[in-house]
């Protein structure tokens, strides 16, 4: 089984800095069975330790980016058996990555896979795009962050109408609550993320991965313990020879030459 997931993620590099992941289980609009996401998790990891990888692109082949859990993998499957997947450690890979990870979403993006792409950073979505939660219908519930992502995302309300009806909605109402960044026309999704992935790649890297990193954690403490992590963010940045860069190059008016140190 883990042998075959090995074709159903798939690793490019598709511009310099670059790396694109594609969930690639279109048979299955890219159900996330237990080997896809330990396959996925493990690109991640490898990805961590590339340095040359300055920001990820995250899509699925097909009419999915993905349909959730693979429904299938858990009929009959006990709650002790469902804590010992652990499948929490999985989604770490995704999202504890230090550098920008994108969702380039293409049709659907469903349980477990609309809370795979409230892992990642930035979510484009394609104009025929459907988001939703809706493990209700099954008799469970979004468990791996879809609740508690979801609210954090987008206010109490509208967390609790998507997880308590199931209902999809489409990409354009999923910007309109602030689910999604940007929406696009369906065949530029990949090519708009990848575009943005570019830009990113080229920035100051550690000013890029600081500025992740205040938000991810941020998003978490006290507004005024958050400040401070902003700041003590800001100060390491000083040292860096980037930002001296990049103030000089802007007062002599010139392009920088960033160097990621
Ligand atoms: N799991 C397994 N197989 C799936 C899944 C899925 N989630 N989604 C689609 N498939 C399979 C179908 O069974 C079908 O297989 P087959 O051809 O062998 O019958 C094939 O994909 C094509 O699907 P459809 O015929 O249904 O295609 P449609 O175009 O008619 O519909 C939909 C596409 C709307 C995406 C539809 O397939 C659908 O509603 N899928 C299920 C969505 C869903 O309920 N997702 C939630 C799953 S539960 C979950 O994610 C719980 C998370 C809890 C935490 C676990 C950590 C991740």
């Amino acid at each position: 089984e883990d042998a075959q997931a090995v074709e159903q993620v798939l690793l490019e590099h598709p511009a310099p800095g670059v790396a694109l992941v594609r969930i690639n289980r279109p048979e299955a609009h890219n159900a996330l069975s237990m080997p896809l996401r330990r396959r996925l998790a493990a690109l991640f990891l490898e990805l961590e330790d590339d340095a040359s990888v300055r920001a990820v692109v995250l899509t699925g082949t097909g009419r999915a980016f993905a349909a959730g859990a693979d429904v299938k993998s858990m009929i009959g499957v006990s709650s002790v058996e469902m804590y010992q997947r652990h499948t929490e450690r999985l989604w770490a890979a995704v999202g504890r990555f230090s550098r920008p990870v994108i969702a380039a979403v293409n049709g659907h993006a469903l349980g477990g896979g609309l809370e795979l792409a409230m892992n990642t950073d930035i979510i484009i979505a394609g104009e025929s795009v459907k988001l939703g939660q809706p493990e209700v219908r099954l008799g469970i519930l979004p468990g791996a962050g879809g609740t508690q992502r979801l609210l954090r995302a987008v206010g109490k309300f509208h967390a609790m109408r998507l997880c308590l009806t199931g209902d999809a909605i489409s990409a354009r109402e999923g910007y309109e609550i602030g689910l999604v960044s940007q929406v696009v026309a369906d065949a530029d999704v990949e090519r708009t993320a990848i575009d943005m992935a570019t830009s990113i790649a080229a920035l100051p890297g550690l000013a890029v991965e600081q500025i992740k990193e205040v938000i991810q954690l941020g998003a978490d403490a006290s507004l005024e313990t958050a400040m401070a992590l902003e700041r003590k963010a800001l100060h390491i940045l000083f040292s860096t020879s980037d930002k001296e860069e990049g103030l000089r190059a802007f007062t002599e008016k010139r392009a920088p030459q960033f160097r990621g140190e």
